[in-house]
């Protein structure tokens, strides 16, 4: 078998990884035991990177198009996909040995993601300034110049209100985990969702001031340091 082919973002953190939506095929990868390797593309290079290798497009708010990493390219069987979700999709179709997507739950896994997704949105710009920290000053100005379309400027990492429905939205995923019976959300069983959680997470983890993760790692009696780690360790990637 061929190593797949996962596109993910620079940064200048030793290792590089940060970005939560690259994050997330590289835990599905390793979860599922397949071979890949990690090419490591500039932000301000994406669109063109992209574009040159067939990755999809879509559309910023201008009008403009973009191209957007995650992207994975597998050398087995010739496709090019775009989209964390798509890619785990792929995955779970193209390799289903180890399951991400149990009992039939794409569909609920589908939604879980947007549902997450809309916890954190709100709180965006915060999270963004951070990771701006971590690019070269020519990227973070491109990067604030191209995002800034989505959430309009200014951006602070330390908006009170930020913080605060950023920890509301973590309580409403505790609860979720509150449900089940086992570690995971569905319980016993492990799953994608639990990997879009620990990404998130992961991102905190990897761009936040050391007393911004000290306050996420004492939400929740630590629960979110202990998914990431389980998680991690699920996926051995710890
Ligand atoms: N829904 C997409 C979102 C991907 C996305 O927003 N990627 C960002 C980096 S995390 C990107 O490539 N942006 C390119 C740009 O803004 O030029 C996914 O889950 O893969």
């Amino acid at each position: 078998m061929q190593p797949l082919v996962l596109y993910d973002i620079l940064s200048d953190l030793p290792g590089n990884n940060w970005s939560p939506n690259p994050a997330k095929p590289r835990f599905v990868l390793s979860y599922k035991g397949l071979p890949f390797v990690t090419l490591w593309v500039d932000y301000a290079d994406i669109s063109i990177a992209m574009k040159a290798i067939g990755g999809k497009s879509s559309k910023r708010p201008d009008g403009s198009d973009v191209y957007s990493i995650p992207v994975l390219s597998d050398p087995n069987t010739g496709a090019i996909i775009t989209d964390s979700l798509e890619i785990a999709s792929y995955l779970e179709k193209t390799y289903p040995e180890k399951p991400i997507f149990p009992n039939s739950s794409e569909s609920l896994i589908r939604a879980f993601d947007s549902d997450h997704l809309g916890l954190i949105q709100p709180t965006i710009r915060s999270i963004w300034t951070r990771s701006m920290e971590i690019m070269s000053p020519a990227t973070a100005k491109f990067f604030m110049e191209v995002r800034s379309q989505d959430v309009p400027l200014p951006w602070d990492a330390n908006y009170d209100e930020d913080w605060a429905l950023l920890e509301k939205g973590y309580n409403t995923i505790y609860e979720w985990y509150q449900k089940t019976d086992g570690k995971w959300l569905m319980g016993d069983t492990f799953s994608y969702e639990d990997i879009i959680v620990a990404c998130y997470v992961l991102w905190y983890k990897r761009v936040m001031k050391e007393e911004e993760w000290a306050r996420i790692s004492s939400w929740n009696g630590g629960k979110w340091v202990q998914v990431l780690a389980d998680v991690e360790k699920e996926c051995k990637l710890a």
